[in-house]
């Protein structure tokens, strides 16, 4: 008798264990998903206006280079000893509480003059890059170009006295690159009527001249310096994307004066979601005509496929400005490689940044990473760049797949070869004609039964970041 109670009691511990595990590994699965989920109802749509803008030259780019480059460059992230802590370089200007007027100082001696804009180029370009997207000002408020609205500009407020936005524009075209902006419309750390985003410091720890009882007009701050200034970026530089960021305080009303002023001049330009939504907001329907695809959260990479199109602002290093004080973590190859591939084989396009020095050279580390990727893409750029996104129910455990655009080659990226070395496919209802390794040519064993697909990796192959293996079928994958 006492035997049969104990057995019940342990089965049912057991029991009760196993749905408590289950629970976890629900919420935790749950918890994944609803990353990028409640951002997007399911029936948001592209409108047809972004979507010819779009498919003119960026969702076949896949892969382009952010740069966070200005004043803060010098600083590394330091400041007299302070705001190291902050994980962002960009931001040392509240993080230490500069004045502006102090900041004007370093301004002042900001002499980047190792920049060039050829070699930055053939650097992007040698990665794979098919566009490039550059800090035009950043929420400092410094801008990267000449400017008539405020001089306080690189070319008038520097030793420097060159154009930086113009001549990597011009670098870029002339090698083949599309070339945007970034540009930040609501925060300006040098304007007090702009809105100031954090909890570190106050408008009068960076304006301590201001009247106590000073009330911030943020309709002023826009009409007299960030709408003249995207006028003139979009009127007299050649940009093919504008890049908004932080959009406090941004109605519809005046977000919608920034993306007039963008059609005006260049009807083709792209214009990203932060225009209205910060990275991780949910999109609102309404706010679909302003902007042509979303940025989602820094360093996001998307879980699967979404209704909008996106792109993930990633970075080879935890700053997007250049760092070397307080803590600083570069991503490895391998993470690097993951994420691009989950980012387009979730059908997005993949932004990494990199911090260049105050000196005007690229950061080595971010060169060595770049070079990494760079060959491995000459190897297995053809999985990437105008792909389609993964044709199946779900994401692979070992990796994922992106398609050709006929939908009759599937590129498997295999991330993390299972230790069995065989790679089985989500049921396939179409014939398999081949298997090849992308890099190699090399033929990859396969045995097809119905849908099952298996496929059997040499122990000598796995030893690389992702093994594309290029499979073409007898006809298109049904989606
Ligand atoms: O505050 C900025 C940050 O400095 C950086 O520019 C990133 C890039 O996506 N955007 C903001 C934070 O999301």
């Amino acid at each position: 008798m006492n035997k049969i109670i104990v057995n019940l009691l342990l089965i049912s511990i057991s029991i009760l264990h196993a749905q408590d595990h289950a629970k976890k590994e629900t919420a935790k699965e749950v918890k994944i998903e609803q990353t990028f989920e409640y951002r997007f109802a399911q029936d948001l749509k592209q409108t047809p206006d972004s979507e010819a803008r779009l498919n003119q030259w960026y969702k076949d780019a896949k892969f382009g280079a952010f740069i966070h480059f200005g004043v803060y460059s010098t600083l590394e992230g330091e400041y007299k000893g302070r705001g190291s802590e902050h994980r962002y370089s960009e931001w040392i200007q509240v993080s230490a509480k500069i004045p502006a007027s102090e900041y004007y100082e370093v301004a002042s001696r900001f002499n980047p003059s190792e920049f060039n804009a050829e070699e930055w180029v053939k650097v992007f370009k040698n990665a794979g890059m098919r566009y490039v997207v550059l800090t035009s000002k950043h929420h400092d408020g410094f801008a990267m170009f000449k400017s008539n609205v405020s001089n306080y500009n690189i070319v008038d407020a520097t030793p420097f006295k060159r154009d930086v936005v113009k001549e990597l524009s011009e670098a870029c075209h002339r090698n083949g690159l599309k070339f945007g902006v970034y540009y930040s419309h609501a925060q300006d750390w040098d304007n007090p009527n702009a809105p100031l985003l954090n909890n570190k410091a106050s408008i009068f720890d960076l304006h301590p001249e201001l009247p106590t009882n000073f009330k911030a007009d943020f309709d002023k701050y826009i009409k007299e310096k960030s709408l003249p200034q995207v006028e003139e970026l979009v009127k007299n530089y050649d940009i093919d994307l504008i890049w908004f960021d932080t959009p406090a305080q941004m109605t519809y009303e005046r977000a919608k004066l920034f993306s007039d002023m963008v059609q005006k001049y260049r009807p083709n330009c792209l214009i990203n979601s932060r225009i209205i939504h910060n990275g991780k907001s949910k999109i609102e329907a309404a706010n679909l005509p302003l902007f042509d695809y979303v940025s989602i959260g820094d360093k996001e990479v998307p879980t699967k496929k979404l209704p909008l199109y996106v792109e993930s602002p990633d970075c080879v290093s935890s700053s997007f400005g250049y760092k070397t004080k307080g803590n600083v973590y570069y991503h490895t190859e391998k993470e690097m490689i993951n994420r691009m591939v989950h980012t387009v084989c979730t059908g997005g396009n993949y932004l990494l940044n990199n911090g260049p020095m105050g000196n005007g050279a690229l950061d080595p580390e971010a060169i060595r990473l770049y070079g990494v990727i760079g060959d491995w893409m000459k190897m297995n750029g053809e999985s990437i760049i105008a792909t389609l996104p993964n044709p199946f129910a779900s994401r692979p455990v070992w990796g994922d797949v992106s398609t050709n655009k006929n939908g009759d080659v599937l590129y498997l990226h295999v991330l993390e070869v299972p230790k069995s070395g065989i790679v089985n496919l989500p049921d396939l209802s179409v014939e398999v004609e081949s298997a090849n390794y992308l890099a190699s040519d090399k033929t990859v064993i396969f045995k097809q039964d119905g849908k099952k697909v298996k496929l059997i990796v040499s122990k000598d192959d796995s030893n690389v970041v992702d093994l594309v293996i290029k499979i073409m079928l007898k006809g298109p994958v049904e989606k």
